[in-house]
C-alpha cells in the first residue's frame, strides 16, 4: 500500500514547529505506545534546538506491556527519559508535569532572581494526528478545554491553556513526521488511524493488520471473532470468515468484506481485539 505523504505540507509544519518551539520551555513529545519507534518525529532532537523535551508513550493501556516495557529500555538507554501515560484515566500524567518543572528548575530559578516570581513554566505538547494530544491536556487541566476525537486533524490551530498559575500548555494540530523512506512507518501510522481514513484503502490495511495478527497475536484474533483453523488461511480467507460470522451480507447476497474490515480496524484501534503492539526493538521484531 502505498501512502500519499505530502512533502509540501511537511515543510509548513515543520516551520510552524519550529516557530512554537521559540515560544516554550520545555517540549512534551507524545508518542503512541503501540507504534513507539514510527510515531516519533526522527527530526525532534533538530527541530527542538536544546530545549528539553519528555518523551511520552500515551495510550499504554491499549499496548503490549511486555514490549511497552522494552522501548521504554531501549529508549533509556539511548539516554532519554519515558513517561507511560494514559490519558483517559490520567495514570501518569502528573509525573509528566513534575517532569517538566524539574527541567525548568534553572530557568525557574532565573526567574525568581529577576523578580518573576509566578511567570509561568510554558510547554507545547507536540506529536502525530490522534495520539491523544488533547485528551492529554483535559485530563491534566480536569476539564474539557480543548476538542478530542477518534480520528485524525481534530485541533485546526494553536491553543494556549492555562494549567495552573505557573504553567501553561501549547495544544497544537497533529503534525505526522517525514519519514517517507519507510513504508512499514506509514502503514503503522494508519494503523493506529493517524492518517485520514478517506484516503486509505480500508480493507487492503484490514488485510495487513490480519495477517500481522495471524502472525503475532494469533489468539487474540481467533477468540474475538471465533475462529478456527486459521493456520492454513490467507488473510482474505480470514476476513470472509469475520463477515460470515458477523453476519455481514450486503445486496446480493455477498459477504460485506469492507463493513468488516471496518470492524476489525474500529475494534483494534479502540483495544477491543486487546493489547496489542505493532512493532518492537531487537530479536524477535514483530514487524
Ligand atoms: N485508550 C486510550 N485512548 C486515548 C488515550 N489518549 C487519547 N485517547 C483517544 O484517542 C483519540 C484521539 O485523541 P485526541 O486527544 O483528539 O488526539 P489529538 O492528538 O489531539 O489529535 P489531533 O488534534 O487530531 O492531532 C480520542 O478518541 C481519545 O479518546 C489513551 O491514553 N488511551
Ligand atoms: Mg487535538
Amino acid at each position: 500500500m502505498d501512502i500519499q505523504w505530502y512533502p509540501g505540507h511537511m515543510t509548513k509544519a515543520k516551520r510552524m514547529m519550529q516557530e512554537n518551539i521559540k515560544l516554550v520551555d520545555v517540549i512534551i513529545e507524545l508518542i503512541d505506545a503501540r507504534v513507539p519507534l514510527s510515531s516519533r518525529n526522527p527530526d525532534m532532537a533538530n527541530i527542538a534546538n536544546n530545549k528539553p523535551r519528555i518523551i511520552v508513550f500515551n495510550k499504554i493501556d491499549l499496548a503490549d506491556r511486555n514490549n511497552t516495557e522494552k522501548l521504554v529500555k531501549w529508549y533509556e538507554e539511548q539516554g532519554v527519559s519515558v513517561v507511560l501515560v494514559n490519558s483517559k484515566n490520567g495514570k501518569g500524567i502528573n509525573q509528566v508535569i513534575s517532569k517538566a518543572y524539574e527541567l525548568c528548575k534553572e530557568k525557574i530559578e532565573r526567574n525568581k532572581k529577576r523578580g518573576l516570581i509566578n511567570k509561568p513554566v510554558r510547554a507545547m505538547v507536540a506529536g502525530i494526528p490522534n495520539v491523544g494530544k488533547s485528551t492529554f491536556i483535559n485530563k491534566l487541566v480536569g476539564k474539557a478545554s480543548a476538542k478530542t476525537g477518534n480520528k485524525p486533524g481534530v485541533t485546526k490551530g494553536k491553543q494556549w491553556i492555562k494549567l495552573r498559575k505557573d504553567m501553561e500548555l501549547l495544544d497544537t494540530p497533529g503534525i505526522l513526521w517525514p519519514k517517507f523512506e519507510d513504508k512499514q512507518v506509514g502503514i503503522n501510522l494508519a494503523l493506529i488511524g493517524s492518517i485520514k481514513d478517506d484516503i486509505l484503502n480500508i480493507d487492503e490495511l484490514a488485510l495487513i493488520l490480519i495477517s500481522y495478527l495471524k502472525e503475532n497475536y494469533n489468539n487474540l484474533l481467533v477468540n474475538r471473532y471465533n475462529l478456527i483453523n486459521i493456520d492454513d488461511f490467507e488473510p482474505i480467507q480470514i476476513l470472509e470468515k469475520i463477515a460470515e460470522n458477523r453476519n455481514l451480507i450486503k445486496t446480493g447476497n455477498q459477504l460485506d468484506l469492507t463493513k468488516a474490515s471496518v470492524i476489525l480496524m474500529d475494534e483494534f484501534r479502540n483495544g477491543i481485539l486487546g493489547k496489542i503492539s505493532l512493532e518492537t526493538v531487537g530479536e524477535n521484531d514483530l514487524t
